[in-house]
């Protein structure tokens, strides 16, 4: 018997997967960078992002956010202190992110005015690798009190990640948590991807992942042009702040 499950959820991957090359077609013409943070749950993803919208906004950087978790609002009510618009997107129970939740909550918000759109997904090491979400890069978090071993227990979470951050550098000693050990089984599962080590908390760490935050905005003209095809966008967003 063909398993009936399996192929529901392939429809449901490939309707996903149109929406998010939707997605990514508008974020492309709207010239919005898109980045979405996926990690393991407590990781560090709202204190770290209050601090970035925080920083951009003082930087005249023009940010919006939307934040996904299972229940509660606490995470929109925490990055809203920011000054940022926010928008919480409760799952009722999906363990993930999925680009029609997306779409659905940023309809009406004017992204060509915008500089950054963070998604904060719900925190999980499995479920939210699978879910393209039209983002231009694809940041995973990984907290000092996990020890060094989840780049290799969850590879796709870092596999179909772009960057890295371990986050809570300031309880390494605490924690007797290597970096380098952590970093080679990064570099283990996803050759050659770039590692940030940082503190929201003390602040370590910060100004270079704000300043490449700030490049990547500027310099590159993110993973949505790796992953669209030619074929399927003339567009050229412009790189640079927004005034
Ligand atoms: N020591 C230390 N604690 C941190 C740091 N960043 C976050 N925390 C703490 O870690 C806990 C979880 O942080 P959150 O930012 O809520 O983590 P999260 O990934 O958004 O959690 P979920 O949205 O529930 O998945 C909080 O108690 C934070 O104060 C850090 O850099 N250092
Ligand atoms: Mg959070």
């Amino acid at each position: 018997m063909p398993p009936r499950i399996l192929e529901l959820r392939k429809k449901v991957l490939k309707k996903n997967d149109e929406l998010a090359r939707e997605l990514r077609q508008r974020f492309v013409e709207t010239d919005v960078t898109v980045i979405n943070l996926v990690s393991s749950p407590g990781a560090g993803k709202t204190t770290l992002l209050f601090r970035i919208l925080t920083a951009l906004q003082q930087a005249d950087f023009q940010s919006l956010a939307v934040v996904g978790d299972l229940a509660t609002d606490n995470d929109a009510r925490q990055l809203a202190r920011s000054g940022v618009p926010v928008r919480q997107i409760t799952t009722d129970g999906y363990c993930h992110l999925e680009a029609d939740m997306v779409a659905g909550h940023i309809h009406d918000w004017d992204l060509a005015s915008s500089d950054f759109l963070f998604i904060e997904n719900v925190g999980n090491l499995v479920c939210p690798a699978t879910y393209d979400l039209g983002e231009s890069l694809r940041v995973v978090l990984h907290s000092v009190p996990e020890g060094e071993d989840k780049p290799l227990k969850y590879p796709k979470l870092f596999n179909t990640a772009d960057v890295a951050v371990i986050t809570k550098i300031d309880l390494a000693a605490v924690c007797e948590f290597d970096p380098q050990t952590v970093r080679e089984n990064i570099q283990s599962v996803r050759p050659g991807m770039r590692v940030f080590e940082l503190s929201a908390k003390t602040g370590d760490g910060m100004h270079q992942w704000l300043e490449f935050l700030k490049e990547f905005r500027t310099t590159t003209q993110t993973k949505s042009e790796i992953r669209i095809p030619e074929s399927e966008t003339n567009s050229s967003a412009t790189n640079g702040r927004k005034k």
